[in-house]
């Protein structure tokens, strides 16, 4: 659970980090977890976003990512239902009731791992109250050589931004210069949470280490869907704590008698189902 200080710091800026949500073993056996996985399907496309390249300067960078990975290791379904951070994604999104939208494991390779440059994740699945959000367990840590994750303190408040197509949704430099983003270090084991409003990018990785996370994409289930983007993702609308008092109106925005999201294209480019 997030105490009052935490939850004013969430309410001011939109994102809170919370130390150790996984112990320094779990985060290691998670961490050697998802290597395992990303060599077992052994995909070799490439999720990074077109814009990335003028975030690197310019560079050529590598991202490896497996999404719906709860469907490859138990592991993963077992944290997808852990009341350490269910209870905290209930918080920020003000409900205990806490429903799946989608899942990605990323590995930024060392030397050259790619960044995502500066967006927000409301335009690849706008909702109608922005009871949205997502958490990043950091699995090997993040420091900024690493590519950390960098936020704009309470820049959810200016709601929905106007955001740039070409290369996957980003925010033009000019109206959201980069710097403006804060670096979000991070140890093995913790989590960061972000309202899908809240602006952030992330650096490359330079280190002679794999940056290795886990983003958990949630939701109220009782807050709409105002398009079908991203409908197709394993598993959506599965609850992850409490209840759907809905009773499955909104699994999925293509979905709307409440069947399986199941059984859409097998999604892989970050271009179209980012975020
Ligand atoms: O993993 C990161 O560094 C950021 C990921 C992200 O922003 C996204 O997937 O939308």
């Amino acid at each position: 659970m997030l105490n009052a200080e935490q939850m004013a710091d969430y309410e001011r800026d939109g994102f809170v980090l919370v130390k150790g949500v996984l112990t320094p073993e779990e985060a290691a056996a998670l961490r050697q977890e998802a290597h395992d996985v990303l060599a077992r399907i052994n995909d070799t496309s490439d999720p990074t976003w077109g814009s990335a390249r003028e975030a690197a300067g310019g560079r050529q960078t590598r991202l490896q990512h497996c999404h719906d990975t709860q469907f490859h290791s138990a592991a993963f379904s077992r944290l997808l239902v852990d009341r350490r951070w269910t209870e905290v994604a209930g918080q920020t999104i003000g409900t205990p009731n806490v429903q799946l939208h989608h899942t990605k494991l990323f590995v930024k390779p060392p030397e050259n791992g790619s960044p995502f440059p500066m967006h927000q994740d409301h335009p690849f699945f706008p909702h109608t109250h922005h009871r949205m959000g997502a958490v990043i367990f950091f699995l090997d840590g993040a420091s900024e050589e690493k590519g950390c994750l960098r936020v704009v303190p309470g820049s959810y408040k200016q709601g929905p931004q106007e955001h740039l197509e070409e290369g996957s949704y980003h925010l033009s430099a000019e109206t959201w210069p980069p710097e403006q983003a804060v670096p979000v270090p991070c140890e093995p084991g913790d989590a960061i949470f972000f309202s899908y409003l809240t602006v952030h990018s992330s650096g490359v990785n330079t280190s002679s280490e794999a940056r290795t996370t886990w983003l958990i994409q949630y939701r109220d289930p009782a807050d709409p869907p105002l398009t079908d983007q991203h409908t197709h993702s394993l598993g959506q609308g599965m609850i992850l704590a409490g209840i759907d008092p809905t009773g499955r109106k909104h699994a999925a925005a293509g979905d709307a008698t409440g069947g399986p999201a199941m059984g859409g294209p097998a999604m892989g480019v970050m271009g179209t189902m980012g975020g």
